[in-house]
Formats: structure tokens, sequence, C-alpha cells
């Protein structure tokens, strides 16, 4: 039977841009994907994704100015646009930590940035109303990811330098091992090692290694408002994306972009959602979201009709402070993990496949991913989370 280099599970964003890094260092590379591609089950699909470098943690900021790179390669390369840049409004309580924590860091890392004041927000956003007490910032770099096309680019991308990649073939079994026994509803694989990007489905998969992570997955409702009058939020009309850190004192965030995949409609979400079973996930029907959402538009995004039009799900895979996990599995080094994505994994596709190769390589990883290590869970029951 032949041996792969690296078998990577799950191709959503960050098991195929995995499969594409391996692919292009010539690594003979097989990406297994448990749905007919391309599907709406997982996490990656949906037309767009928010990109930018506003985040409070340093760490992120330096990943995403070599990632802006390593986009603007793939798009080189592919001859396709998957980055439109329209900044992104960063809003929240002047004095909170998370607006000023944010702020602080922009400007830290010299990001390209322009603040606002209440006097001057109107006439740069004219369409949005600052709320009382709130603070304005735009990170300039930040923009609209065209997210089906980018992952369909990886997966293209990844067949060219002579990937395999095989769709509708569930994992049911992985054998660690100096060579690792990939069993699917279909086949036996083996390889030289294995990259777990399966998502919500991370521990599922993980459970025949002996290793369970305390990743809670939870089901989004992904809304979008109708504009009252046509083109007033579309991407050509300049309205960027933007985030409001919190909102009413609860850690919850609210995003929203500029109208693009529906005609007149604005995609405006909560960043949270409730919990679910991957294989079940339109049981989960809490829409006490909606209600919330409901209040936000119609005092501060007024030319939107404060009901949405449309409400679609996706799904997040949170981990307990909600930085990724990139690692290799503890007690087998040629099975390497990447999950528990918590919401903002997306823009980081292209740095994530690379970092995640470098580790199924045995190499030592281009970035320092001490915040991403599993060890850091230690202490913590599964149960208690
Ligand atoms: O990471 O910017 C982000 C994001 C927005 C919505 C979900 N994730």
């Amino acid at each position: 039977r032949e041996l792969f280099d690296c078998i990577v599970i799950g191709a959503g964003v960050q098991g195929s841009f995995t499969a594409y890094s391996l692919a292009k260092r010539g690594k003979r590379t097989l990406l297994l994907e448990q749905f007919v591609l391309p599907h709406s089950r997982g996490s990656s699909h949906g037309q767009t994704r928010i990109i930018r470098k506003a985040y409070v943690q340093e760490f992120y900021v330096h990943m995403m100015e070599e990632c802006y790179k390593l986009w603007a390669e793939v798009e080189r390369e592919a001859g396709v646009q998957l980055y439109r840049q329209t900044g992104l409004l960063v809003m929240g309580p002047e004095n909170s930590e998370s607006y000023t924590s944010v702020k602080n860091t922009l400007l830290k890392c010299s990001a390209p940035t322009v603040s606002l004041t209440r006097e001057n927000f109107s006439s740069h956003i004219p369409n949005m109303v600052l709320s009382p007490g709130n603070g304005a910032i735009v990170d300039l770099t930040g923009g609209v990811l065209f997210a089906d096309r980018a992952l369909k680019t990886a997966q293209d991308q990844f067949k060219k330098y002579g990937g395999v990649l095989r769709d509708q073939e569930k994992v049911v079994d992985i054998k660690p091992g100096a060579v690792v026994t990939v069993t699917t509803l279909a086949k036996t694989y083996r390889a030289r090692s294995v990259v777990i990007t399966a998502g919500p489905w991370a521990n599922k998969l993980l459970a025949p290694t002996g290793l369970q992570l305390p990743l809670e997955v939870l089901r989004i409702n992904v809304c979008y408002w109708k504009e009252k009058t046509p083109g007033s939020y579309h991407v050509n009309n300049r309205f960027p994306c933007f985030i409001l850190t919190e909102r009413e004192q609860t850690d919850q965030q609210i995003y929203g972009l500029p109208s693009n995949e529906y005609p007149g409609l604005v995609k405006i979400c909560l960043h949270t959602g409730s919990p679910t079973d991957p294989d079940h996930r339109d049981r989960q029907r809490d829409r006490s979201d909606v209600d919330i959402l409901s209040r936000y538009v119609s005092c501060c995004v007024p030319g939107l009709d404060p009901e949405p039009a449309i409400v679609e799900s996706c799904m997040y895979t949170n981990t307990p402070d909600h930085h990724f996990v990139l690692d290799r599995h503890p007690q087998h080094s040629n099975i390497v993990i990447g999950a528990g994505f918590s919401g903002h994994g997306f823009k980081f596709g292209p740095i994530i496949g690379k970092l995640l190769c470098e580790l199924s390589l045995g190499e030592v990883p281009s970035f320092d991913l001490s915040p991403f290590r599993i060890r850091r869970f230690e202490g913590l029951s599964r149960s208690a989370l």
C-alpha cells in the first residue's frame, strides 16, 4: 500500500492550506474530507470573512503581518483576488480594557490606523452611529476575504502541486505508530505523519489516540440585514468591516461586513453562539443572539431593516482562552493538531498551513507557538469546561 508523507484530515481552510503547503514543498500528501466538497456543514463556508491586524495580543499581529504576504502570494500564484481592503472599524467603550488594548497594540505594532473622533465619525462612516462613550479607530489593513473562493483556491493549488484530495471519506480510525494508519469508511491509508484539522470534529477524531482537548463547539447564527436604501452599505460605497469589542458591559462582540454575497444584505453577527454537537448542528435553535442584534441594528446601523432577512449557521470550536491549538500530539509526535480556532482562525489560513506543515515535517516552526501549546490546558478537567 502507498505510503504518504502526510495525511491531512479535514479540508476546511486550515487543512486545505496545510495540504497546500506540504504539496508545494514536494511532499506526497493526501487530504481527506468527510463530506462532498464544497459544503456548508463545518466552519469554512460562506463568501466572506474579516481579515485584520486589530488584536489585543501582539503575537497575532505579527502572525498577520506574515500572513498578508502569504495571501498575496496565493493570489499571485493562482491569478485570483482573495482580499479586498475596506478598513476595519474597531469601536468599544473608550476606557474599557477590550477597546484600549486593541488600540494600543495596533499603535505599538505601527499598524496603519486612523483614529476617529465623535465629531468626525459620521463624515467617515455615514451610515452608523457611534454609541455614547465609545471610541473608534480604523485598522486600515482590515478588509474582506473571499472565503469560498479562498478555500477552493487552496484546494486547487494543492492538486496542481500533485496533492491527492478525497472527499466523502469519513475517517473512522487513526492508529498511531512510526507509520500512522488512517482508516476511512472507504479505505485504509498509511503515512509518516498525520495532521488533524477537523474543526468541530477534532475530539471525535482524537479519541482513538487517547487525547481529548477542552473544546466547546458552538452553533453561530449568521445574520444578514436588508439595506433600506440599496447600496448604502456596499463595499463599493466604502462601508468598512467593523467590530464592536464589547457590548453593554458584556464580553460579547458584534461584527459586520459590507454587503457583498447577497445584493442589498449586510452580514452582522454576534461573535458567539450556543453549544451544539457538530453532527446535529441544526437541533440547536437558540435565537437569543438575534434579539440582541436587532436592538443593536436599530440603534447603531439605522439604514438597515432591524429584522434579519436571512439567518444561516456556522460553527465555532472554542478553547477556554480562545487561542488556537497548534501542536504535536503529546504522546505521538508525528500526529499534529490544528484545532480550537475559536471563531477567528480563517484569516490565518495560509500561515497556519505553513506552521502545521513545518510541525508535521519535524521542523522548528517559524513562529513561537508557545501560546498555542496543548500543555497550557494541563490541570483543566474537560468536564469542568
Ligand atoms: O476574526 O475578525 C474575525 C471574525 C469576525 C467574525 C468572525 N471572526
